[in-house]
């Protein structure tokens, strides 16, 4: 499980947005998206920086959360 902060993540469409950048990767992750907290859960097989990179490329900043 990898929780990334997204803090320029401010609406539904970034939410829709970053998930479909996170499916992109891996089709069978299980993506859980809070709004208010800015974060971006992912259980997934894949690495860390492939979603991170996904992210980046779909126009937002993710932080892996330590
Ligand atoms: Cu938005």
């Amino acid at each position: 499980m990898y929780t990334f902060d997204v803090n320029d993540m401010t609406c539904g469409h970034c939410v829709q947005t970053i998930e479909t950048a996170v499916k992109g990767v891996d089709g069978a992750a299980a993506v859980t998206i809070d709004l208010t907290d800015h974060a971006v859960k992912i259980a997934s097989a894949e690495p860390a920086s492939s979603f991170a990179d996904a992210i980046k490329d779909a126009g937002y900043t993710p932080q892996l959360r330590a």
